[in-house]
């Protein structure tokens, strides 16, 4: 057995997960490593983030309000959405705790691994056209988005909200979207109307969408004002979370065992390939390394998919007998790197390690070798 991958040398993690850990991972799933084959994950796999209940729709009787400090108010049905300008993107997911469960100590929260992510095809129209009309007045600080769904959070009921300042809006990626792969978006990933900001952690895109509120005061909710915001302690009010930072993972090679996930490789040719993505730039190169970091060759990078959507890279391996420690690290075109040891922060998030995956070159893994 390799030592365990997921923590990086010198370094602990304490996996005692929680009763209240394990009932979120169970409702919040993550993607499993292999699909990053896909370049486009299937509905059903795309990782999933869900803090209070799934609400049911009726999509007859929904509708979005554009309220505030606007000078026309406005109300769309869905088929009003559907009837304006449509893009079809595909753009890369990440929730901001994705790694957080790879932290010690760690706060108590939903404990991803390394999985919280996806990319769909997303269909929608874009947000500043909508903005444009209604008219945001000149004092306009934040635009508030406020989903239909209700739970309890810090201490204080609320609606899953979330903002964003105008000048985040006006490039024109925003998009409000009601479509994920060519269908209607499924229940779980906000239907009938969610919010896409990409480039963005999970977070920003609120999903099951009912009111946008212009407001001349700074939005100061739980999920803007608290949550989501890189802390050192409790006291501290922390920098916002906003874009992705840098990070690659790897499809993990091999076979592995049902339940430790130890991977076996046979001697020999093997390709080792996964994907990288930024919300600071495009990818510049993924570095790989079978030696645990001693060394670091290139790989190869695939054509990008789209602006905001996660690049593939291959990198060929004689794989010779013996454990191995694998290792790749991306760097965006804005000169950011992974790190190779965690980045502590109170919240656990953007904890974009390097991704360390532990294989035993074998001809014979341990059944058969046993018989
Ligand atoms: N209304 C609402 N929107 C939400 C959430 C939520 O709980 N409620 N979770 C957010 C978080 S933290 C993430 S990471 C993404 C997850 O999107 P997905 O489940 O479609 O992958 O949705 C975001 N939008
Ligand atoms: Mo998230």
């Amino acid at each position: 057995m390799t030592a365990d991958p997921l923590v990086p040398p010198g370094t602990t993690a304490a996996y005692d997960v929680t009763r209240e850990e394990l009932q979120l991972a169970a409702r919040n799933h993550g993607m499993p490593l292999e699909t990053m084959r896909f370049d486009i994950t299937p509905v059903g796999l795309h990782y999933l983030l869900i803090h209070y209940d799934i609400p049911k729709v009726d999509p007859a009787q929904w509708t979005l309000e554009i309220t505030g400090a606007v000078q026309r108010l406005a109300t769309f049905t869905l088929d009003d959405l559907r009837g304006r300008d449509a893009v079809t993107t595909p753009v890369t997911l990440e929730c901001a705790g994705n790694g957080r469960a790879r932290l010690s100590p760690r706060t108590l929260s939903q404990p991803w691994l390394l999985e919280a992510i996806g990319t769909g095809e997303w269909t929608g129209t874009p947000l500043w056209p909508l903005l444009e009309e209604a008219g945001l007045a000149a004092d306009v600080v934040d635009v508030v988005f406020t989903g239909l769904d209700r739970g309890v959070e810090g201490g204080a009921e609320q609606r899953y909200e979330r903002s964003l300042t105008p000048d985040q809006i006006r490039n024109g990626e925003v998009l409000l979207v009601y479509g994920l792969n060519g269908a209607p978006l499924p229940p779980q990933h906000g239907f009938p109307l969610r919010l896409l900001v990409p480039g963005w952690y999970g977070m920003a895109s609120v999903k099951w969408l009912s009111h946008i509120t212009a407001s001349t005061e700074r939005f100061a909710g739980y999920q803007q004002a608290r949550a989501y915001r890189y802390r050192a302690d409790p006291d501290d009010t922390g920098e916002p979370v906003t874009r992705i930072q840098v990070r690659s993972l790897m499809v993990p090679p091999g076979i592995p065992d049902f339940f430790t996930r130890q991977r076996y490789v046979r001697p020999g040719p093997v390709l080792i390939e996964g994907r990288a993505w930024s919300g600071a730039g495009a990818i510049d190169r993924v570095e790989v390394s079978v030696d645990d970091g001693e060394h670091w060759t290139e790989a190869e990078l695939d054509e990008p998919i789209g602006r905001h959507a996660w690049q593939g890279w291959r990198m060929p391996w004689d794989a010779t007998p013996g454990p191995h420690v694998l290792v790749c690290r991306a760097t965006d075109t804005a000169g950011n790197s992974q790190p190779l040891e965690h980045r502590w922060n109170l919240g656990g998030y953007a904890v974009n390690t390097v991704h360390r995956v532990g294989v035993e070159v074998t001809e014979h893994p341990p059944d058969t070798a046993a018989g």
